[in-house]
């Protein structure tokens, strides 16, 4: 069983907005705050998304860059970036995300439906993503929204060879309305595939909305990782709305603690994911 827990928190997202969920983190200094609060709880990785002046979410390259200066001058947290977007967002613009430089980027494995839209991960979108990765000594966590997700990682490898860092790391989302369902069942069944994958792979989860806590207990139980925060889910408890990020990474380092699986330092995470050894 993995000793220690890596957690990442993604505390903004592109789905919800300011003006529905107010504790959102949008602006730079508000995710800055978020940053150093869930760090201090148990956090070791940052999922980024970020917004706009009017808090609607952008890819823009520049803030993209001050966010990256910004997370790394005040924080220890490995910074990935989340090349996803919006569902609207081009793929040209998805794809200059990874020139503002940071340790990590999300890659996602394959379009799958997204409540009433399509995120839409054309396979040669993913192999450009993967190459220019590689060609910039930026670590990928490989995001996984249905089972059929890792075969295709398992082909991009297999054609394409390893990541940069050489260590393989994959995020199970689980719950979107389109994607596999946030059940125990679909835990297990993805990380028994996750054993077709390079030896060494690790994995983490996140489940959506009201999946948040069921796939979290069978992650930590299945030796996996956990991914919590505001992009996932604005709701702590029933008719309880989450007050800050650093509220569920709490929870989840409490968890992971209570299983005898405390949260992994940055440090530690950094080795874990072959960053800096790029
Ligand atoms: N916002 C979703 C459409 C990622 O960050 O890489 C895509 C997403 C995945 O959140
Ligand atoms: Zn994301």
């Amino acid at each position: 069983m993995t000793a220690a827990t890596l957690i990442t928190v993604a505390p903004t997202g592109a789905e919800s907005s300011k003006a529905d969920v107010p504790a959102l983190p949008v602006t730079l200094a508000e995710l800055v705050r978020t940053a150093k609060e869930c760090e201090a709880v148990g956090a070791s990785v940052i999922h980024v998304h970020i917004r706009d002046d009017a808090a609607e979410p952008t890819l823009d390259l520049g803030r993209l860059r001050d966010t990256v200066a910004a997370l790394r001058a005040e924080t220890g947290l490995i910074v990935q970036l989340s090349s996803g977007g919006a569902v609207t967002d081009p793929e040209q613009d998805r794809l200059r995300v990874l020139e503002a430089a940071p340790d990590m980027a999300s890659c996602t494995m394959g379009t799958v439906n997204f409540g009433d839209d399509v995120f839409l991960n054309r396979w040669a979108f993913i192999v450009e993503l993967h190459e220019r990765m590689r060609a910039a000594g930026i670590v990928p966590e490989y995001e996984i929204f249905d089972l059929g997700h890792l075969a295709a990682l398992q082909r991009l490898l297999g054609k394409y060879g390893l990541p940069a860092g050489g260590h393989v790391h994959v995020d199970f989302v689980m719950g979107v309305p389109g994607g596999m369902p946030g059940t125990t069942e679909a835990l297990v069944a993805c990380a028994q595939a996750v054993k077709d994958l390079p030896e060494g792979t690790t994995f983490a989860a996140t489940g959506i909305g009201r999946t948040t806590l069921p796939v979290l207990l069978a992650a930590l139980s299945a030796g996996g990782h956990l991914r919590v925060g505001m992009e996932d889910t604005v709701t702590y408890a029933k008719g309880r709305p989450v007050e800050s990020n650093a509220q569920l990474v709490a929870r989840a380092a409490g968890l992971a603690r209570l299983a005898q699986r405390p949260p992994m330092t940055p440090d530690a995470a950094r080795s874990l994911l072959g960053i800096g050894h790029v």
